[in-house]
């Protein structure tokens, strides 16, 4: 009796810890904007949040040849984009990737995005414990976050 209680102890920290790891990592509201006649490249947005510390290092999208992170700033009235590395998830904050601020760049698009449609991501994480994990979004297709 006294084995099989420890058994179940150690089956339920076992349990809770994949739960943790699985719900670390929370993306909400993710879409992509639909692309205009011609464009050769889209964005996507999204809200992220860790419940540990960690960072968005990189991503890929099945309509996209590369996917970069970008921020986008304000310098002497023009905005400026820029390729980071990796985009830092403070514990317990949420990070937002919207419309004139980050978001990530989707380049060579191998067909135009249309409203509608979805796209495929997958997006690699690094926590500051050094583990690695991806996570697989389907993202809908809009002309605007509405
Ligand atoms: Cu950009």
């Amino acid at each position: 009796m006294k084995i099989f209680r420890s058994l179940c102890f150690t089956l339920f920290f076992v349990l809770a810890a994949c739960a943790q790891a699985d719900n670390d990592i929370t993306i909400n509201d993710a879409w992509a904007r639909a692309t205009a006649p011609g464009q050769k490249v889209a964005a996507a947005y999204m809200n992220l949040s860790s419940k540990q510390g960690a960072a968005l290092i990189r991503a890929e999208c099945d309509l996209a040849g590369s996917v970069e992170i970008h921020s986008m700033t304000m310098e002497n009235d023009v905005m400026k984009m820029r390729m980071l590395e990796e985009l830092a998830l403070p514990a317990g904050k949420t990070v937002s990737l919207a419309p004139g601020g980050f978001h990530l760049m989707l380049f060579n698009l191998k067909q135009p995005l249309d409203a509608g449609k979805e796209a495929k991501f997958t997006l690699h994480f690094r926590t500051d414990a050094g583990e690695e994990k991806s996570i697989d979004v389907t993202m809908p297709i809009k002309t605007s976050a509405n």
